[in-house]
C-alpha cells in the first residue's frame, strides 16, 4: 500500500465507515434465504467458504474489492511470492528480509515464482526423501541395529506451534509403529513426562531451531541429551537437527543428519519448510508430505486471484477486516468442528497475534486503527458446552470462523438415533451458525437470542493431508493480506525482545546474583526476593 500510508487515507475508507453505519440485518425476515446462502459461497483448493452469515451485501463486497484494489492487496501478495523485501520498516533498523515460506512448496508448478528459494527447498526435500529411505531400508538405525520407532520434535514458537497441530491434525494418517512426541517448554516436567514415555534406544530426537540459539530449545536439548547419556546411549547417534544455515547449530559433529531452514522464512510460517516436513516425513511418510506441500501450493496461488468472490484466502481477509476495523469487533474465534484440529487455534494465536499485534505501519508511524484482533479457539462441539453462551448472549460480539468436514477421517462411525456422529458433529456447526446469524425472539429477557453475531463456515470434505496445507496457507494468506491492508509489518516480532532480555537479568539474580550499586532494590529484586522468600 505504499501509495497510501494509512488505511484511513484510502479513497474507499470513507465509504466503508458509512456502510458501516448499517451492517446487512441477518435477524430481518427471510434474510439467510437459499438464494444468498447459495451465492455467498467462494470455493478453492478443496475448501468451500460459505459467507452468507456475515454482516455484508453486494455493495459492502464491491467496496472491500475496492479496498483490495486500491490497497494493491493481490499486487503486494504477487511481489511477496517472488522475493521481494517485506519484512521492513521504511526508514528504521528492521530485518529487511524476503518472505519465501510460499517457496517451500512451489514444487509443482513448471516456473516457481521465486527460483532460486525453491530450488534450495527442492534440495532440502531430496536430503528427507534419502534419510526417509536410509530409515526405511535400515541403512540407518541405532547401535544394536534396530529401526527408529520415535521421535521427539524439540523447538518452541513458530518451531513447535506450527508442526504440532499439523501433527495432531494428521495422526489418523501416522505409519503404523511410529510415534511422535513434542517438547517445548523450559518447564523441566514438560520434557520429563515425554522422556517416561519413550524407550530412548529406538528414539530419534529432532532438535529445531532456526537461530540455534533458542534457550528453551537448547536447554531442553541438553536436558535429552543427559537422558541418553545416563542410558549408556551416544546422544550423538540419535540427534538430527532443524537449523539456519551458519547456526551455532550447524554442526555434522553433534548430529546424524541436519536440514536447513532458511532467512526468508519466518518460525510462525514455516511449517512447509523442514521444521515442519522432517517429523511429518517420518510420521506420515514422503508421500504425505508431498500432499501437504501440494495443498499448500494450491491455495497459495488462489490468493492470487484478483476477484475478491473468487480469491478465498482474500475473502477470508477482508471479511475480517470488515469484522474488526469496521464493525468493532475485538477479537475471532476459530472454531473447528473436528477433534484433530485442536491445536490448530493455537497455532493461529502464533501465527496472526506475533504478525499482525503492531502498533507502528510500515514507515515506522503509529498506527490510526486497530490492527490485529485477539484470536482464539477450541474445537466444537466441546465449545458449545463451554463459552459458547457468551458468543451467543454476552455483550462482546465475537466474528467466528467455524471449520468442517463431510466426512470423518477414521470413518469409525455408528448410526445411533437415527445420525451418524459426524451427521451430529456437522448438524451441530450449521446450527450454531445459523442460531448466531438469525438469533431468537422471546418474551423472557434471559431467553431472547439477538443474533447478528457474524459467522462464516470454511467446509472441506475430509481433513487430508493435502487439506491440511491448504487450511495452513490459506490462514498464513488471510494473516498476510490483513497486514497489508493495515499497512504494518506482519513479519518482524520486536515486542518478544523486552522479555527476553528481563528474563536474562532476572535468571541472573535468581543464582547467588546481587544487584550493582544503588540504595533502592529493582523491581527485578524485588520480585526475586518473593520467590526466594518461599523457599525459605
Ligand atoms: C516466530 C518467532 C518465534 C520463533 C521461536 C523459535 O515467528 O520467530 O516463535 O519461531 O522463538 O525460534 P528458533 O527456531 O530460532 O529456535
Amino acid at each position: 500500500m505504499d501509495r497510501w500510508q494509512a488505511l484511513t487515507d484510502v479513497p474507499v475508507y470513507p465509504h466503508l465507515v458509512g456502510l458501516a453505519q448499517k451492517p446487512f440485518d441477518l435477524t430481518s425476515p427471510g434474510a439467510l434465504a437459499p438464494t444468498r446462502i447459495e451465492q455467498y459461497c467462494c470455493s478453492a483448493a478443496g475448501f468451500d467458504l460459505l459467507y452468507a452469515a456475515q454482516r455484508v451485501n453486494d455493495e459492502v463486497l464491491a467496496r472491500l474489492q475496492e479496498l483490495a484494489d486500491q490497497c494493491e492487496l493481490v499486487k503486494q501478495f504477487q511481489q511477496m511470492r517472488r522475493g521481494a523485501i517485506m519484512n521492513r520498516i521504511h526508514g528504521f533498523a528492521s530485518e529487511e528480509r524476503q518472505v519465501l515460506h510460499t517457496a517451500c512448496r512451489d514444487l509443482f508448478a513448471e516456473n516457481p515464482a521465486e527460483p532460486v528459494a525453491t530450488g534450495q527447498a527442492e534440495r532440502e526435500i531430496a536430503k528427507l526423501r534419502d534419510f526417509l529411505e536410509d530409515l526405511e531400508n535400515d541403512t540407518l538405525t541405532n547401535a544394536h541395529g534396530r529401526p527408529f520407532d520415535t521421535m521427539i520434535h524439540v523447538g518452541i514458537g513458530g518451531s513447535d506451534l506450527g508442526p504440532r497441530s499439523v501433527y495432531e491434525a494428521l495422526r489418523a494418517y501416522v505409519r503404523p509403529g511410529r510415534q511422535v512426541f513434542f517438547v517445548s517448554n523450559v518447564d523441566p516436567d514438560d520434557a520429563a513426562a515425554v522422556l517416561r514415555r519413550v524407550n530412548l534406544d529406538t528414539t530419534l530426537v529432532n532438535v529445531v531451531s532456526k537461530s540455534g540459539t533458542t534457550l528453551e530449545t537448547l536447554t531442553n536439548e541438553s536436558l535429552i541429551r543427559g537422558a541418553f547419556e545416563a542410558q549408556g546411549l551416544d546422544p550423538a547417534q540419535h540427534c538430527i537437527a532443524v537449523t539456519g544455515e551458519g547456526s551455532p547449530m550447524d554442526s555434522p559433529a553433534g548430529y546424524l543428519r541436519s536440514f536447513y531452514m532458511f532467512d526468508y522464512i519466518g518460525g510462525r510460517y514455516s511449517s512447509t519448510s523442514m521444521v515442519g516436513a522432517v517429523m511429518l516425513g517420518f510420521a506420515l511418510g514422503i508421500e504425505a508430505v508431498l500432499e501437504f506441500l501440494e495443498g499448500a501450493s494450491l491455495m497459495d496461488q488462489a490468493a492470487e486471484e484478483s476477484e475478491l468472490q473468487q480469491n478465498l484466502p482474500l475473502l477470508l481477509a477482508l471479511l475480517g477486516v470488515w469484522n474488526h476495523t469496521f464493525l468493532g469487533n475485538a477479537t475471532v474465534a476459530v472454531l473447528p468442528y473436528s477433534q484433530a484440529l485442536h491445536r490448530f487455534s493455537a497455532h493461529l494465536q502464533q501465527c496472526d497475534m506475533e504478525s499482525n499485534g503492531k502498533s507502528v505501519s510500515r514507515y515506522g508511524e503509529s498506527v490510526a486503527l486497530k490492527t490485529g484482533p485477539i484470536l482464539w479457539g477450541e474445537p466444537g462441539t466441546n465449545g458449545q458446552h463451554a463459552f459458547f453462551q457468551l458468543l451467543h448472549q454476552g455483550t462482546e460480539i465475537v466474528p467466528v470462523e467455524f471449520i468442517g468436514f463431510r466426512h470423518s477421517q477414521y470413518e469409525e462411525d455408528l448410526e445411533i438415533e437415527g445420525s451418524t456422529s459426524q451427521q451430529k458433529l456437522v448438524a451441530n456447526l450449521l446450527a450454531q451458525s445459523l442460531a448466531m446469524a438469525m438469533g431468537q425472539k422471546d418474551e423472557n429477557p434471559n431467553r431472547r437470542f439477538p443474533g447478528n453475531r457474524p459467522n462464516l463456515i470454511l467446509l472441506a470434505d475430509r481433513l487430508t493431508p493435502k487439506i491440511m496445507g491448504g487450511l495452513l496457507a490459506l490462514y498464513e494468506a488471510k494473516i498476510v493480506f490483513q497486514g497489508f491492508c493495515w499497512n504494518i509489518n506482519s513479519f518482524d516480532q520486536e515486542g518478544v525482545q523486552l522479555g527476553k532480555v528481563l528474563a536474562g537479568r532476572v535468571l541472573a539474580l535468581m543464582g547467588d546474583g546481587q544487584e550493582e550499586g544503588g540504595a533502592d532494590l529493582s523491581p527485578e529484586m524485588a520480585l526475586v526476593k518473593m520467590v526466594k522468600m518461599g523457599r525459605e
